[in-house]
Parts: C-alpha cells; sequence; structure tokens
C-alpha cells in the first residue's frame, strides 16, 4: 500500500537517455516521503491511501537552484543606473560600492531582518515549482554577519530543502584592504571554523577573479575546507580566465560556476574529476557580457551543464528560476532539455545531492511539481510565466 498516488500524469523523470525520461499517461507513487513506484499507468497494478487525478498535468523533480545569494539587505538599483550610464561593474567596486555597499547594509540589519526579507523573496522559488536551493553567505566579511547570514540560511529550510556554502572569500572588506592574505587567514583560522563549530556549513566556495582572490589565496581557502571534511565550490572566470576551472578540477569541486572566460584545458580538466559546470545567464544578461560560456567544450567533453538565477543584487537580481532556464536557452542556445535538466538533475549534481533530488527515481525524495503544460519545452519557452500547478514535499502537499 502506498501513501499516496498520482494517476493520470504525464513524468518527465529528467533521467538521461530519453528526451525528458518521459512517460506518457504515467503514474507516480509516494511512501514514507520517497517515490515508491513510477511507470506507465498500464502497468499499474497498485493501491495508494489517497489518489490524486493529475489531469494530463506534467510532473517533473522539484527544480533545484544551486547558486544564489539570497541572504542580504538593502539592493543595488542605483548601481544599475550607473552601470546603464557607462560605469563598468568594476569601477563600481573599485569607487568603494559594489559586494562592499551589501556589506554595509548587511552588517546593520538584525538576523530576523535579514529573515524576514529572505523568506519574502523565497516565496517566488516555492510557488515556481523549487524544491532545493542553495544559499551562500559573503556580504558579512567578518565574523558575526557571515554566521548570521547562514544562520538565517538554515532558519529558511523550514520552507524548502536548503544547502548553504560558506562565501567568506567573496571579496575583501574595508578594514583588510592592502591586507588580503591576512583576511584568508582570518576566514580559514576564525570564521569558517566558528560556522562549521555551528553545523551550519555544507560546502566552501571563493570568487576567484582580479577584484577579489587569485589562485594561491583561493588554494588556502580549498586546502582548509578539505581539512574540515567540506566539499568547494568555485565562482571561475567571470570576468578573466585566471585557470579558475583547472583549479576547481585539481580540488575535486562539486561544481566551478559562471566560465564565460575559461579555456579548454580548464573543460577538459573538469571532466576527468567530474565538477560540474554551472552556467549562469541572469549575470551574463545583467553585467550585459557578450563572451559566451564554451558550451561546446563542456559538449564535447561531456561536462554535465547546470544553470541556476545566482540571485544577488549586484549582478544578477533574477528571482525566477523559469526565467533563468529561459535565459539558458535564449542566450546560451541550450536546448530546453539541457537547460531544464540544468535546473533539476544537474543541480542536483552540483550540489552533491543526486542520490536523492534531481530525478524522478524510486527510492529518491517525493519532492515534485506539477505544471500546467502540453510539453516539458514549454517550462523554457514561456518568458515570465509560472505554470506550476502544485508542489509536493516529502510526498505531501503543503497546506
Ligand atoms: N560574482 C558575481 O557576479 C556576484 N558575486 C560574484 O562572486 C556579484 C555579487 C554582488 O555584486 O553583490
Ligand atoms: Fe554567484
Amino acid at each position: 500500500m502506498h501513501d499516496a498516488a498520482w494517476l493520470n500524469a504525464n513524468l518527465a523523470t529528467m533521467r538521461s537517455g530519453t528526451p525528458y525520461g518521459a512517460i506518457e499517461d504515467g503514474v507516480l507513487a509516494v511512501r514514507a516521503g520517497r517515490i515508491s513506484w513510477i511507470g506507465p499507468r498500464s502497468t499499474w497494478n497498485e493501491t495508494a491511501k489517497e489518489e490524486n487525478d493529475a489531469r494530463g498535468a506534467w510532473i517533473t523533480p522539484g527544480l533545484v537552484d544551486c547558486h544564489t545569494h539570497l541572504v542580504y539587505a538593502g539592493n543595488r538599483a542605483h548601481e544599475f543606473e550607473l552601470r546603464l550610464k557607462g560605469a563598468s561593474y568594476e569601477d563600481i567596486a573599485k569607487a568603494g560600492g559594489g559586494i562592499a555597499a551589501t556589506v554595509r547594509s548587511t552588517r546593520a540589519a538584525s538576523e530576523d531582518e535579514l529573515f524576514l526579507v529572505a523568506k519574502g523573496r523565497l516565496a517566488q522559488w516555492i510557488d515556481e515549482g523549487t524544491a532545493v536551493i542553495e544559499i551562500k553567505s559573503g556580504y558579512g566579511l567578518d565574523h558575526d554577519t557571515e554566521l548570521k547570514m547562514l544562520r538565517v540560511a538554515r532558519r529558511l529550510g523550514e520552507a524548502i530543502t536548503v544547502k548553504t556554502t560558506f562565501l567568506g572569500a567573496h571579496a575583501i572588506p574595508e578594514e583588510y584592504k592592502g591586507r588580503a592574505d591576512d583576511y584568508v587567514e582570518f576566514v580559514c583560522e576564525e570564521v569558517l571554523p566558528a560556522a562549521v563549530k555551528e553545523k551550519l556549513v555544507d560546502a566552501v566556495d571563493v570568487f576567484c577573479e582580479r577584484i577579489a582572490f587569485d589562485s594561491r589565496q583561493t588554494t588556502r581557502v580549498f586546502e582548509k575546507a578539505k581539512a574540515l571534511g567540506l566539499p568547494v565550490k568555485l565562482h571561475a572566470d567571470q570576468l578573466s580566465d585566471l585557470g579558475g576551472a583547472a583549479l576547481a578540477a585539481r580540488h575535486g569541486a562539486l561544481s566551478a560556476d559562471h566560465l564565460e572566460f575559461s579555456n579548454e584545458q580548464g573543460i577538459e580538466a573538469m571532466a576527468r574529476a567530474g565538477s560540474v559546470a554551472v552556467l549562469l545567464p541572469g549575470a551574463f544578461y545583467f553585467l550585459r557580457e557578450t563572451r559566451l560560456p564554451p558550451i561546446e567544450a563542456l559538449r564535447r567533453h561531456d561536462v554535465p551543464i547546470a544553470i541556476a538565477t545566482d540571485h544577488n543584487p549586484g549582478s544578477s537580481p533574477l528571482s525566477s528560476p523559469l526565467l533563468a532556464v529561459n535565459m539558458a536557452c535564449t542566450l546560451f542556445r541550450l536546448t530546453p532539455e539541457e537547460a531544464l535538466a540544468g535546473m533539476t538533475r544537474n543541480g542536483a549534481r552540483a550540489l552533491g545531492m543526486q542520490a536523492s533530488h534531481g530525478t524522478l527515481e524510486t527510492g529518491k525524495a517525493a519532492d515534485f511539481a506539477l505544471w500546467d503544460v502540453t510539453s516539458p519545452a514549454e517550462l523554457a519557452y514561456a518568458i515570465g510565466a509560472n505554470p506550476c500547478a502544485g508542489v509536493v514535499r516529502a510526498g505531501r502537499t503543503p497546506r
């Protein structure tokens, strides 16, 4: 006996091998919060305590947004105006704006204020069928605020599955100007261990870029993460080629993200290491970048491609996972199936969660979404629409 079943459903399991891993006119059943049966209705000969008529809806795995900076205070709309008048992202950062501006407002906000604002933002992800969201720190750049941000991220885990990432190495704070190595030591020897002690960290990330941290400093943070038993991820080659893709691969990173300026050797190294390429079309769009990430090389070397919103106030104030999927097609020329796999199967892999999430398979978490569409491709096709007809979490429909 299953706890519940969804009949008269079209299932986009997102298992690789057949288009969308589709099973038309299928049944999905759950027991104890996990998928307990999935297949064509013609072979369904089971019973369930509760039967749901999906009325021909398409069911996909719950979306996985594997890269966000969702927790912060304030916004940077004025900088958007400055950039449209010709200032570059790097100019604004060098003039004391940019990440430093959001650090000032986030340090000044209380934990409850940060929580309420982030919870408000998160509602859009939940409404758009998202099951898992990754949330980074990185707007404190000190001890107290970095931990405050991570505590807020953990608290948001009541409404959705949250994976936290420590990003103390996001930028060099005012008080450490000209002393980057001292700041990296402070992050490695004080802030990260304190956050780990409070069980606030699932992974560690670094912004490896000219305006942030170089590969030697990145290596220092990665070695500390490894010593603490934590997986690593990297903001790599976003604005220039610092060999970030190869560096991430060398450390067995779960993912390397952005990659607009990555070279072929770096992509090959990621393929060998099994690292996922997380592409962020929102930042590409909002910063009006022109150099595309190396999509052909990623396909050629069979590197799994994930897609995420990179929600943040400075380079990607994007709150719609579905719009990120659409942008991955229109801006990066991914196919709708590649883009949807990017926000499901490969998004889960970029968080090390492929055993429980990302595809519809028996034994996996019963976290899925129902869509009022006639084909899965429509999820990448429509701009700004939200055809989500329902979300199921741990086998239950949230009341
Ligand atoms: N790269 C980005 O695009 C964001 N962080 C990063 O490492 C920008 C964050 C911000 O501008 O607030
Ligand atoms: Fe980011």
